[in-house]
């Protein structure tokens, strides 16, 4: 038995886990786990990042005693497209910004008007998100902010950085700056120097599995841990780690991943660059082993993390309990809808697009908690069923993985409206994918369904029947189509 380290960031929450894995074996045990909590500083919403790193080792301490002092590897993943920008003596240039920070309003118009929307989605694959890196460069540089930067790393590869002294560009999350070809799965070079995007900037590409370093002398003596430790390149994007580890058992599944957001799609081979998929605003992020995560942004429990925030956070299980009660599908909002992206006054903002489209206006905890979840289940339902036809690809089952697994009633919602099965778990999906591409880089055998059959024979998960109340699920859908 390995084990490894698998740092997990997530846009609510980090943690450290530690998985031990052998040929037939993989127990996960959380090491530590601290608040990922962003700060509205005068000039915007910023990340902690120094928080996160110190996180980060107090974890790598914990998971050192977990595994008895001696770790084979250590993989870092996080949220995506953010970054922080290094001097030329490799100093951090500031706090890096918060991809829902409003700098970039109105810089994709700019950016459009250089290369058409539509030939940067056959170029990139990218859906269009307001925070997309290409469009936080690009504010950055027409504030001046990149005049003085040297080297540009994604997050995880920033605490890559710091934990090794290497630098390197982790491909899945580089898939997330809408500056890479995703059928070449390099940079896209003519499209970056026609935007004037230095791609100078990113440091070279590494691939998961590849070696990124090993814990500096310092790093070990702040930990505890005997070294050498390899840090390893995992697909640091958490969404491809979480992708990694869907407990698929065959072919046609579709998955979701849920935490702060709701990601819904499809593994795929290669990408779909119609402009039938431009339109529906999905994406074809990179992921393992030449593989494309085809889906949809989906606001997520990000809706009601912000309700409960704003309710002086209420204990969650007493909420779902009401939300259960509460009537079904009395009121619901579009959840893909880029109107909720930014912080604050969520419940009025709810309520307010009820009132405009026509429909009760929730008013209690008990009925938001129910009109979000409602309308995440529905928004789950119309991004399965856009993917299955924009990509030819039908499905039998819905995985659910992510923090929402440990949200019953919305994995039973979800079952519901997409009349699919869903097999929920696991839990902490990001930190078993992370775990298991380090186990691969270091004599695990397996392809990614080996992998994947691991996950499904060792992890708990739960199975929610599709109840046959369609007409209902179509109804509302309707409602919100003709909003
Ligand atoms: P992220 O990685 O984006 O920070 P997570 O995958 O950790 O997000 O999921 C966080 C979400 O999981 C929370 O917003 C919350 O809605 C949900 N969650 C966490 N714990 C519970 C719980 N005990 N019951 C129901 N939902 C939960
Ligand atoms: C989820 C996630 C998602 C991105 C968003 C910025 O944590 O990585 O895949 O779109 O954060």
């Amino acid at each position: 038995m390995r084990s490894y380290a698998a740092v997990d960031l997530g846009a609510s929450s980090g943690r450290v886990m530690v998985g031990r894995v052998g040929p037939d074996t993989l127990e996960l045990t959380e090491a530590h786990r601290f608040p990922n909590r962003p700060v509205r500083v005068p000039e915007g919403l910023r990340w902690d990042v120094l928080a996160l790193y110190a996180g980060v080792l107090d974890g790598l301490r914990a998971a050192g005693c977990l595994a008895g002092g001696r770790l084979d590897s250590v993989g870092i993943d996080s949220w995506a497209v953010d970054y922080g920008l290094l001097d030329t003596r490799g100093a951090l240039m500031g706090n890096p910004a918060h991809y829902r920070d409003t700098r970039t309003e109105g810089v994709a118009q700019k950016v459009w008007a250089t290369v058409p929307a539509a030939e940067l989605y056959a170029a990139t694959g990218l859906q269009y998100a307001p925070f997309n890196t290409l469009y936080q460069m690009t504010a950055d540089r027409e504030a001046g902010r990149l005049a003085h930067a040297e080297r540009l790393l994604l997050i995880p590869d920033l605490l890559t950085y710091w934990l090794t002294g290497e630098q390197g560009t982790e491909l899945t999350n580089a898939s997330t700056t809408q500056l890479v070809d995703p059928r070449t799965r390099t940079w896209a070079h003519g499209l970056a120097a026609r935007l004037g995007i230095d791609l100078g900037l990113f440091a070279p590409l590494r691939q998961p599995g590849d070696p990124a370093g090993t814990l500096r002398p310092e790093v070990l003596a702040e930990t505890g841990l005997s070294g050498p430790v390899p840090v390893t390149a995992v697909g640091s994007h958490d969404t491809a780690s979480a992708v990694a580890a869907v407990p698929a058992t065959g072919e046609r599944f579709a998955y979701i991943c849920t935490g702060t957001w709701s990601l819904a799609g499809l593994e795929l081979d290669a990408p779909v660059l119609t402009e039938e998929s431009r339109a529906a605003n999905f994406t074809n992020e990179l992921g393992l082993d030449g593989t494309v995560r085809y889906l949809r942004n989906i606001m997520g429990l990000w809706l009601l993390q912000e309700c409960v925030r704003e309710w002086g956070d209420p204990d969650l299980g007493s909420l779902l309990q009401a939300a259960a009660e509460a009537p079904a599908l009395r009121s619901v909002v579009d959840a893909q809808d880029t109107a909720f992206l930014a912080p604050g006054r969520m419940p009025e903002r709810i309520a307010e697009a009820c009132r405009a489209s026509g429909q009760p206006v929730p008013g209690t905890p008990a009925e938001i908690t129910r009109c979000v979840l409602d309308s995440l289940a529905l928004a789950h339902r119309r991004a399965i069923e856009d993917a299955q036809r924009l990509a030819d690809r039908p499905v039998d089952v819905v995985h659910v993985v992510g923090g929402g697994t440990r949200n019953a009633l919305l994995c039973r919602l979800t079952a519901d409206a997409c009349g699919l099965p869903v097999v929920a778990g696991p839990t902490e999906a990001a930190a078993l994918g992370n775990v298991l591409v380090q186990a691969r880089a270091h004599g695990l055998a397996g392809d990614r369904a080996g992998l994947r059959r691991l996950i499904a024979g060792t992890q708990p998960l739960a199975r929610y029947e599709p109840r046959g109340d369609a007409g209902r699920w179509r109804e509302a859908a309707a409602r919100l189509a003709a909003r």
